[in-house]
C-alpha cells in the first residue's frame, strides 16, 4: 500500500456557494440603519447578479429578485438564494441513483447538456433518456468501482440540479466530478463510505429508515384502470379472474369513483353500496384500493374542505390567504401536509366512521401529490406559497412524502395500530420507503417504456425504495397484444405488480386477447403467486437491512466491471428473469443465457415459462407455494416447497420467513418464524434464525430417501428427473418452525 488514498474530495473545484436570505433592495433601503450585507466565505460565487466593482448593471439582476414564468410571477421575498458544492471522486467511472428520471441506470455526463433535475412534477407524457424532472426526487447518488461503493446524500427538499463530469484525473486515474446545486436551504450532506454495496444500503437506511414491510397481499397482482365504472363493473371484473383461473389480490378505483372528485366519498349512482362491494371482495379474500388525492374541492358542502378551512390547515399564498389552484375537482385547496397537526387530522379521516363506506380491506392510492396544480407554474405550486414560515420553494420535494406518511398513519390508526398499511404514492423523497409503494407514473404502451421500467425501478431500489413498479401495459395508448403479454412477463418480476390504463384506452383485462394470450398472462401471474413466499422474505430482509429487493447485477458482483453498465437485466436476489424481446436479438439472448450459466449461476434451475426462462442461482434455496389459489390470502395455510439449486460444490443456502402476513405482530409480539436453510454434505438442514414459538428440536434423517423422525422411519415420496437433474420430494411433512435435517444417502 502506498499510504492513504483519497476517496472523495469536497470543493476541490471551488464551487462551494451559499447565498444567504436577503431583503429586497427597496425594502433594504427603507430599513433603518441599513447596512451593506456581509458575505460569508464563498458567498455568491455563483451569483451572476451580484454587483461587481464597477457597480454592475441592474439588468443582470433581472430574474433574480423576481422571476416570471409564463403568466406566473415568483416574488422571491428573500431574494435570490442558492447553495452549491462540488465533489470529486477519484477512481470512479460509474455513478447511479438520483431518481426519478426516465433514463439509463448508469448516470451520464451532463457536460454540454442539462443537469439532472430533481423537482417533483406532474409531467404529461414524459420523454425517455432525459435528465428532466419527474414525479419524485431522491437526492442520493451512489459511486461504484471494483474497490468500493460510496454514497452522497444531499439532504435538501428544494429544487435541485446535479451536474456530472467524467474526467481523466491525475496519474491517468479516471475521476467523476459531481456538482449539486439547490435553490434554497442549507448544505447538509452525508457521505456513506461503504465499502461494500450492502454497507452503503445500511448506512443510508440508518439515516432515512428502511422499506416498510408490506402486507403480503400487496406483493400479489393488482388490477387497476381509470376507471372501473361502477359496482357492477367491479363485480364482473372480479368474476372474470375466477372464470379464467387468474389470481389477484387488489382491484383499484380511480378518481371517478368519488362524488364529484371529493375524495373520501363515493359517487352515489355508480357506487351506492360501497360496503356491499367491499364485503363481496372480502368474502373472496380480496381487497380494494381507492384513490385519495391531496387537492381538495373548494366546496362549502364538503366536510373535508370545511374542516380543513376551520382548522386553518390549507397552504397559504404569498399574501397569507388560502392558496387555491385548479385540479380535477375544479377550484381546489391544498392541505399543508408539512404541519404535524394537519397530518394527524388527515390520518383521523381514515377512521371507519369518518371515511364512510370504507372497510378493513380498503387501502389507498395517493396521486397528484407533487403537488399537481393544473394552472400553476410547471403544473405545480407557486414557489412563494407559504407553509407557515416556510416558502413552498424550501419544501417542495418533500410535500408528497408527507401526504403518503399521513395516509399510511391513518390506515394504521383505523386498525388500532395492529394492521400494516398499504399506500401507493406518485411523488416521493428520501425516506418515502417508510410509507409504502411508489410507481413510475404515466408511462406509455410502447416497447421503450417497458424497457425503461427496469432501470427506473433499479435506481429507486438503490436509494431505499424497493417497493416500486411501472404501470403494466403502459398507461397512455393501447398496447399490442404482444407488448401487453411481455409487459406482464416483465412486471411479474418487479416488486410492485399492477396493471393500469388511461380512461381513453380500450379495456384490457387479461382475458380479452384470446385464449392463448390469456394462458400466457395466467401462467406468469400464477408464477408470481408461487414465488410470493420468496418476495415476502426479500421484503422482510429489505425492511430489516435496507438491502434492495430488485438489484442491478453489480450489487451482487461488485468486482465484475462487465456488470457495471447492465440495466436490462436484474436480480431478485437469487432469481434472474430473462426477457427475450428486450434482448433485441435472439443471438444476444442466447449469449445472455450462456453468460449467466457460465459466469454467475454455476448451476441453474430453469423455470421455462412459455419461452421466458427464469434462472435460479446455483447455491440458493428458494421457498415457494406451488398450489396457486384465487388470492394470496387463500394460500396462507398452504405448504411450502423448497427449490434447492446446488452449486458445483453441492452446496446451497437460503432462508424461510413466515408470519401472519398483515399485522405488526411480527414486530410487537415477535410472532414469526425465520429459518436458515443450508444444503451441505448431502443434508438439507433448517436452523433457527428466530422463532417466537418454542419447538422441540427434531432431527430428520433420510436414509436412501427415507426420513426418520426420532427413530421412526417414514418413507418419502420422490421423483428424480435425470434430464434436468431435479430431485423432487413430495410432502416430507417437516414443520417449518422446527429444526430438522434431511439426509440424502
Ligand atoms: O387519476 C387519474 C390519473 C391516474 O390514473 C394516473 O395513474 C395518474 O398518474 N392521474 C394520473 C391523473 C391524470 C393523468 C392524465
Amino acid at each position: 500500500m502506498e499510504g492513504p488514498e483519497v476517496l472523495l474530495s469536497l470543493n476541490s473545484r471551488g464551487l462551494l456557494a451559499f447565498e444567504h436570505l436577503r431583503l429586497h433592495k427597496d425594502t433594504q433601503a427603507q430599513a433603518d440603519g441599513a447596512e451593506v450585507k456581509e458575505s460569508v466565505d464563498g458567498d455568491q460565487q455563483q451569483d451572476e447578479g451580484k454587483k461587481d466593482e464597477d457597480g454592475e448593471s441592474e439588468k443582470e439582476e433581472d430574474g433574480l429578485w423576481e422571476e416570471t414564468f409564463k403568466s406566473h410571477t415568483d416574488t422571491k421575498p428573500n431574494g435570490p438564494t442558492s447553495i452549491s458544492l462540488d465533489f470529486s471522486l477519484p477512481g470512479v467511472e460509474h455513478v447511479y441513483g438520483i431518481p426519478e428520471h426516465a433514463d439509463d441506470l448508469k448516470l451520464k455526463t451532463t457536460d454540454g447538456g442539462d443537469p439532472y433535475r430533481l423537482y417533483n412534477l406532474d409531467v404529461f407524457q414524459y420523454e425517455l433518456y432525459n435528465p428532466m424532472a419527474l414525479y419524485g426526487s431522491i437526492p442520493v447518488m451512489l459511486a461504484h468501482n471494483t474497490q468500493r461503493t460510496m454514497g452522497i446524500f444531499w439532504l435538501n427538499a428544494a429544487e435541485t440540479w446535479v451536474d456530472i463530469n467524467f474526467v481523466q484525473g491525475s496519474s491517468e486515474k479516471p475521476q467523476t466530478d459531481v456538482r449539486w446545486i439547490s435553490e434554497s436551504g442549507i448544505i447538509d450532506v452525508f457521505i456513506m463510505l461503504g465499502p461494500k454495496p450492502s454497507k452503503v444500503f445500511s448506512q443510508y437506511a440508518s439515516l432515512t429508515g428502511t422499506q416498510s414491510f408490506p402486507p403480503l397481499a400487496s406483493l400479489g397482482y393488482h388490477q387497476c384502470r381509470w376507471n372501473y365504472n361502477d359496482q357492477e363493473d367491479v363485480k364482473s371484473v372480479d368474476q372474470g379472474f375466477d372464470q379464467h383461473d387468474i389470481p389477484y389480490d387488489f382491484i383499484w378505483l380511480d378518481i371517478e369513483h368519488a362524488d364529484g372528485k371529493r375524495y373520501f366519498t363515493w359517487d352515489p349512482h355508480k357506487f351506492p353500496q360501497p360496503k356491499e362491494m367491499l364485503q363481496g371482495l372480502m368474502d373472496k379474500r380480496r381487497k380494494m384500493v381507492s384513490i385519495v388525492d391531496p387537492h381538495i374541492r373548494v366546496d362549502s358542502g364538503y366536510k373535508i374542505h370545511n374542516e380543513i378551512t376551520s382548522k386553518d390547515f390549507y397552504v397559504k399564498n404569498k399574501d397569507g390567504k388560502n392558496y387555491e389552484g385548479w385540479c380535477w375537482p375544479g377550484n381546489s385547496g391544498y392541505p399543508d401536509f408539512t404541519k404535524p397537526e394537519m397530518r394527524a387530522w388527515w390520518a383521523s379521516m381514515f377512521a371507519y366512521d369518518q371515511y364512510e363506506g370504507s372497510m378493513e380491506n380498503l387501502f389507498t392510492w395517493n396521486d397528484m401529490n407533487e403537488p399537481s396544480v393544473f394552472n400553476g407554474p410547471e403544473v405545480t405550486m407557486h414557489k412563494d406559497a407559504l407553509h407557515g414560515k416556510w416558502e413552498h420553494r424550501d419544501i417542495h420535494n418533500i410535500y408528497g412524502l408527507y401526504v403518503q406518511m399521513a395516509t399510511a398513519e391513518g390506515q394504521i390508526q383505523r386498525s388500532g395500530g395492529v394492521e400494516r398499511p398499504f399506500v401507493l404514492t406518485r411523488a416521493f423523497f428520501a425516506g418515502s420507503q417508510r410509507y409504502g409503494a411508489v410507481w413510475t407514473g404515466d408511462n406509455a404502451a410502447e416497447w421503450d417504456h417497458l424497457k425503461i421500467s427496469i432501470p427506473m425501478c433499479l435506481s429507486l431500489g438503490l436509494v431505499g425504495v424497493s417497493f416500486c413498479g411501472a404501470d403494466v401495459g403502459g398507461f397512455f395508448k393501447n398496447p399490442s397484444t404482444e407488448l401487453l403479454v411481455r409487459w406482464y412477463q416483465t412486471g411479474a418480476y418487479q416488486p410492485f405488480f399492477r396493471a393500469h390504463a388511461h380512461l381513453d384506452t380500450t379495456r384490457r383485462e387479461p382475458w380479452l386477447f384470446g385464449p392463448e394470450n390469456t394462458a400466457l398472462i395466467r401462467e406468469v401471474i400464477r408464477q408470481r403467486y408461487a414465488l410470493l413466499p420468496y418476495w415476502y422474505q426479500l421484503f422482510y430482509q429489505a425492511h430489516k437491512t435496507g438491502m434492495p429487493v430488485m438489484r442491478p447485477l453489480w450489487v451482487d458482483y461488485p468486482k465484475d466491471t462487465a456488470t457495471f453498465t447492465i440495466d436490462d437485466e436484474f436480480l431478485i436476489e437469487s432469481l434472474h428473469p430473462s426477457h427475450t424481446k428486450l434482448c433485441k436479438s435472439l443471438s444476444l439472448f442466447k449469449k445472455t443465457i450462456l453468460y449467466f450459466r457460465l459466469i454467475y449461476f454455476n448451476c441453474v434451475f430453469f423455470f421455462f415459462f412459455f419461452k421466458i426462462p427464469v434462472f435460479q442461482r446455483g447455491g440458493s434455496i428458494i421457498p415457494r407455494k406451488d398450489r396457486v389459489r384465487r388470492s394470496s390470502t387463500c394460500m396462507e395455510n398452504d405448504p411450502y416447497t423448497l427449490y434447492v439449486a446446488l452449486s458445483p460444490k453441492k452446496f446451497a443456502e437460503g432462508e424461510l420467513y413466515i408470519d401472519d402476513g398483515h399485522s405488526f405482530n411480527y414486530d410487537t409480539k415477535k410472532e414469526f418464524i425465520h429459518r436458515s436453510l443450508t444444503f451441505a454434505n448431502n443434508a438439507l438442514t433448517s436452523r433457527y434464525l428466530y422463532s417466537s414459538v418454542l419447538y422441540l428440536s427434531i432431527v430428520w434423517h433420510a436414509n436412501l430417501l427415507m426420513i426418520s423422525q426420532t427413530g421412526k422411519e417414514t418413507p418419502v415420496d420422490f421423483e428424480f428427473d435425470t434430464s434436468m437433474s431435479v430431485l423432487t420430494l413430495r410432502k416430507p411433512g417437516m414443520n417449518a418452525g422446527a429444526d430438522w435435517t434431511l439426509l440424502l444417502q
